[in-house]
């Protein structure tokens, strides 16, 4: 059975918002035009832009209180395929799926096959040392990567090497490493100590890269360590790429700051010394709260993005970060949140891409600080929606994924071929 959505379908969902869009469309276009910019160009440059779906994004998340699953949840790495496929189907800007080892632990073939049978290819794979799995030989209670005991940090990098392996089976060229290792009281750890020994096992993985691949570390301030983490701030994580070589770089995850950090700020430092490796997109009220995109504080996402096209303009050889999404759906059905965030990130890079760069330069020179904001602002109020939709429709896409999405009744589809599942005994953070 072909998992994706009616071609006939989408068609007719499309042909019903066609001619207001063509007027949306014609309408922007004259106000783009009178700010210097071609809206087809632009239209052209959304097309290439493209965002990771991580395959545990699919399935309903949860906290450690409790997780809700919805109906249809996928039950395995061939049904999250199938979904990340309908994203891409409908979305357009979705290309590729980044998989989490042991959790999509499958026959790299038949992964390959799959992924190339729905149009999709794969991103960054991701390690998981943060939690013991049942035929485990050493736990990770006590740190993986960093842990005190030699046997365990063996397992971690062995455990990373495999998914460089994997990964090279099924065609990705990176590896995102995230540790929760750390300490949940003062003293319990010797910091200094701790983030040798995981120097020491990142130099083991650094080493099995192939020379084509990159290495993302990825920060994190807190959780599940509490008090301290051993990669747990963006000053760290350059640290560490640095002293691990030019395939390492660092990968910010949105949620994984101090509350009203500057984020923009740490992606200009970054990629001001060449080690910006990619981003995980969510948004956050409070900590690590993996909301959607775009959902808490569209604006901060806009400042992220206008950074990002200004070292774009500036450095088009070396640009090339990984984005990816990272969110975790509680109460939503997680493909129309994945459909709409990938779209709400798309947006924003759109949004930067207007900013006018010569008036802001020369504001900054001038002091002018209200003009300077209001250059940036003037960028974020455009509405850029008919853009957006035209791109996807150019592509073949839906004009409103989720409207398309719901009428095609995929979820219910699914819920018949995919057994119910119990949400009773908590649920992953
Ligand atoms: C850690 C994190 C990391 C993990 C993912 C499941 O909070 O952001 O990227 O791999 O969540
Ligand atoms: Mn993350
Ligand atoms: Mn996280």
């Amino acid at each position: 059975m072909n998992p994706l959505i009616d071609a006939a379908l989408l068609a007719d969902e499309n042909s019903k918002l066609s001619a207001d869009l063509d007027t949306d469309y014609a309408a922007l276009g004259e106000q783009l035009q009178r700010q210097g910019h071609d809206i087809d160009q632009l239209c052209n440059t959304a097309a290439q832009f493209g965002i990771a779906i991580p395959s545990w994004g699919v399935g309903t998340g949860g906290t450690r209180f409790a997780r809700f699953p919805g109906p249809g949840e996928p039950r395995h790495v061939f049904d999250k395929l199938e979904d990340c496929g309908v994203i891409q189907q409908l979305c357009r800007a979705t290309p590729k799926v980044s998989l989490h080892i042991p959790w999509d632990d499958e026959n790299p073939t038949e992964m390959k096959d799959k992924a190339q049978s729905l149009g999709l290819s794969f991103d960054a794979m991701n390690s998981n040392t943060f939690q013991d799995q049942p035929d485990q030989k050493h736990s990770y209670k006590y740190g993986s990567l960093s842990h005190t005991d030699a046997a365990t940090r063996a397992q971690a990098v062995e455990h990373n090497l495999r998914c460089i392996e994997i990964g090279e089976a099924i065609g990705s060229d990176a590896l995102t490493v995230w540790v929760g290792d750390g300490s949940n009281f003062p003293g319990q750890t010797h910091m200094g100590r701790q983030l040798d020994r995981y120097l020491d096992g990142m130099r083991q993985v650094y080493a099995g890269l192939p020379s084509h691949w990159r290495l993302f570390t990825e920060h994190k301030m807190y959780e599940p360590a509490f008090y301290s983490t051993v990669v747990q701030d963006w000053g760290s994580n350059y640290l560490i790429a640095k002293e691990l070589g030019p395939q390492a770089s660092c990968l910010v995850d949105l949620g994984h700051h101090a509350p009203n950090v500057n984020i923009e700020m740490i992606v200009s430092r970054l990629a001001h010394f060449g080690k910006l490796g990619g981003f995980h997109f969510n948004d956050s009220k409070y900590g690590d709260d993996d909301l959607d995109s775009g959902s808490i504080d569209p604006y901060r996402l806009f400042l992220v993005f206008n950074e990002l096209v200004d070292i774009e303009q500036r450095q088009p050889e070396s640009f090339n970060p990984a984005y990816m999404l990272d969110q975790s759906h509680n109460v939503t059905d997680p493909i129309e949140s994945l459909m709409s965030s990938a779209l709400e990130v798309q947006r924003a890079y759109v949004q930067a891409l207007l900013v006018d760069r010569e008036a802001l330069a020369f504001h900054q020179e001038n002091n002018d600080a209200l003009m300077a904001s209001e250059t940036l602002k003037r960028a974020f109020r455009t509405n850029v929606e008919p853009l957006l939709q035209r791109a996807r429709q150019n592509m073949g896409g839906a004009i409103n994924p989720v409207a398309a999405y719901r009428e095609a009744g995929y979820r219910s589809k699914v819920a018949k071929l995919r057994p119910a599942v119990s949400g009773a005994g908590g649920g992953i953070v």
